[in-house]
């Protein structure tokens, strides 16, 4: 079901400033960055620079409008640990596997995420007090 960790998110104020933060205190390499107006963030993707394979980022989410889910999240939290993406290939099915359990995912149907990507949540608290994004590369 599931090949492997995509990202780990997390909300920000501001997306120029934590960009800037995770290079010059980690090395963090952005390797991408793109507006989600559907979500209603700015997000940008961060990668370390030893990893070859290059396949688990750190997503930076900053919010877009007040009544986004990364406004919310901020308000209530500060800025900090978001959601864990895993990477599915069919999301479609993961989901499909996922509703038999019991589990609730947000959406009905899978949404556009990052570089089109299709993308469904887990509710946190039927994943442990966690956020589970499901995500499908684009091909
Ligand atoms: C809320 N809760 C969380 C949480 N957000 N727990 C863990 N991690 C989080 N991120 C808890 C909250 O404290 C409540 O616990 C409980 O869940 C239900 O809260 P609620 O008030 O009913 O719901 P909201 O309004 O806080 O919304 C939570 C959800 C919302 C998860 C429904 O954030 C959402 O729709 N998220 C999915 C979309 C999203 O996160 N978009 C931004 C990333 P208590 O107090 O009841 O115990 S966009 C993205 O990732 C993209 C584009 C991409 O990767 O490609």
């Amino acid at each position: 079901l599931l090949s492997g960790i995509d990202h780990v998110g997390i909300a920000v104020a501001d997306l120029d400033t934590a960009i800037d933060f995770q290079h010059e205190t980690f090395g963090l390499v952005l390797t991408h960055s793109e507006v989600n107006e559907d979500q209603g963030v700015r997000e940008a993707m961060l990668a370390a620079p030893g990893d070859t394979t290059g396949a688990t980022r750190v997503q930076l989410l900053a919010p877009m409008r007040e009544d986004s889910a990364i406004a919310k999240f901020l308000d209530r939290n500060g800025p900090g640990l978001q959601q864990l993406a895993y990477r599915v290939t069919d999301v479609d099915a993961a989901c499909e596997a996922l509703r038999t359990k019991g589990v609730r995912l947000l959406y009905e149907a899978p949404r556009r995420g990052t570089a089109n990507s299709r993308i469904n949540f887990v509710h946190p608290k039927d994943a442990g007090g966690v956020l589970v994004e499901l995500v499908e590369p684009a091909r």
